[in-house]
């Protein structure tokens, strides 16, 4: 899952720290050390000092290191996060800029982008308040703390949110086509299941030729009960009739499964809109594939704006290299994240935990 990406951001990182050690052995011939600047919050006082000289496109020999006795201590010492670490401002800069470069490249969307640079700059300069706990390494830390920024946006518990709602908690699924509503779905009745939750299913997709028997199939592979109607019937009083059912049967929560549709198609998304308002969920996920990348994105959007959204689910996670959707959904959609689907059994649906996904991206040991 995101190998692409992890791969960006490690070597985004051990650039910079490759870079170090040679500045860090540089420097112990320098008469004066590079004693001032911010000092980082957490007391960790590694000695890294980053420079860029040697990077891929600029000239490694002479010049570059007459540069750098020229550059005064002051320029030097511009960004300095310990006592003992020194980051020049330009060749950070040049390191930033490829990082920017390999994120837009994993389809990671450009404002999200820009955001995350921003963070690992600030974060570099010091004074991080720090959630994380440390890899021991300021590089490395200054990524995780900024991606960790931009995916941990709106986080709730899902399990509380049903249980502090009252029953039945309708939720309705919504998303463009195959990307996993159905058997996101079930895969939800299993996982709820196995914490005490029941639930009913409803197939409010009664536009596409099968979508019954779909419904029908899980239901009967999970002992739950499919409320359905025939198809071309209306999707909101399919929802409707499973939420009486539940009423009358005690059942926790109404999982309502919705036609694919494109976010282009504006009869569908009135159709969407109408079951919203009709049927007022309480929760409404977009669904989504993790491999869709800026499409996902752009889609969550437009659904968004139909019927109203409180997180995402973002399926075939298991596919990804990329993970540029799962990094900026939900900043871009100021809506959590809630679910990553991994695969196509029932147990194939992980919560969403933004501090496994930086550790995941950039070890957290
Ligand atoms: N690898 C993988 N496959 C998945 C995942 N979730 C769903 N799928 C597969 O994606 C395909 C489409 O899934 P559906 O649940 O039918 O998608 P849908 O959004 O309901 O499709 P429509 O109702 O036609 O719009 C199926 O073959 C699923 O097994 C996942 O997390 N990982
Ligand atoms: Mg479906």
């Amino acid at each position: 899952m995101f190998d692409g990406l992890k791969d960006k951001l490690e070597s985004f990182a051990s650039d910079v720290e490759d870079d170090a050690d040679i500045e860090a052995a540089e420097g112990e011939d320098a008469t004066e050390p590079a004693d001032v600047g911010v000092t980082a919050g957490a007391g960790e006082a590694e000695s890294v000092s980053v420079d860029a000289g040697g990077d891929a496109g600029e000239p490694a020999a002479g010049p570059d290191d007459e540069a750098d006795e020229g550059r005064g201590l002051t320029e030097r010492a511009k960004l300095l996060a310990t006592g003992k670490t020194v980051i020049d401002e330009d060749d950070l800069a040049a390191h930033l800029d490829e990082l920017e470069f390999a994120l837009l490249g994993s389809d990671v969307e450009l404002s999200v982008a820009q955001e995350i640079l921003e963070g690992v700059e600030a974060n570099l300069v010091g004074q991080t308040r720090r959630r994380l706990s440390s890899t021991g390494n300021l590089v490395r830390d200054a990524v995780r703390e900024s991606v960790y920024d931009v995916i941990d946006v709106g986080q709730f518990d899902f399990e509380e949110r049903i249980a502090a709602t009252e029953k039945p908690v309708v939720i309705i699924f919504t998303g463009v086509n195959g990307v996993g509503k159905t058997t996101t779905i079930a895969k939800l009745a299993h996982y709820l299941g196995e914490r005490g939750v029941s639930s009913v299913l409803a197939n409010g997709d009664t536009f596409r030729a099968g979508a019954n028997e779909q419904l029908e199939e899980h239901a009967d592979n999970l002992d739950k009960k499919v409320i359905s109607h025939e198809q071309g019937s209306d999707p909101a009083a399919v929802i409707y009739d499973a939420v009486e059912y539940a009423e009358a049967n005690d059942v926790d929560v109404v999982l309502g499964d919705t036609a694919g549709r494109l976010h282009t198609s504006d009869g569908l998304m009135d159709q969407l809109e109408k079951i919203d308002r009709v049927i007022d969920p309480d929760m409404t996920l977009f669904v989504d594939e993790a491999v869709a990348g800026q499409d996902a994105v752009n889609r969550a959007r437009e659904f968004d704006d139909a019927a109203a959204i409180d997180g995402t689910v973002l399926t075939k996670a298991d596919a990804d290299q990329q993970g540029g959707a799962a990094i900026s959904i939900a900043h871009v959609t100021g809506k959590p994240i809630l679910f990553l689907g991994t695969g196509q059994d029932y147990d194939d649906i992980e919560p969403f935990d933004p501090e496994r996904i930086v550790d995941a991206l950039l070890g957290g040991d």
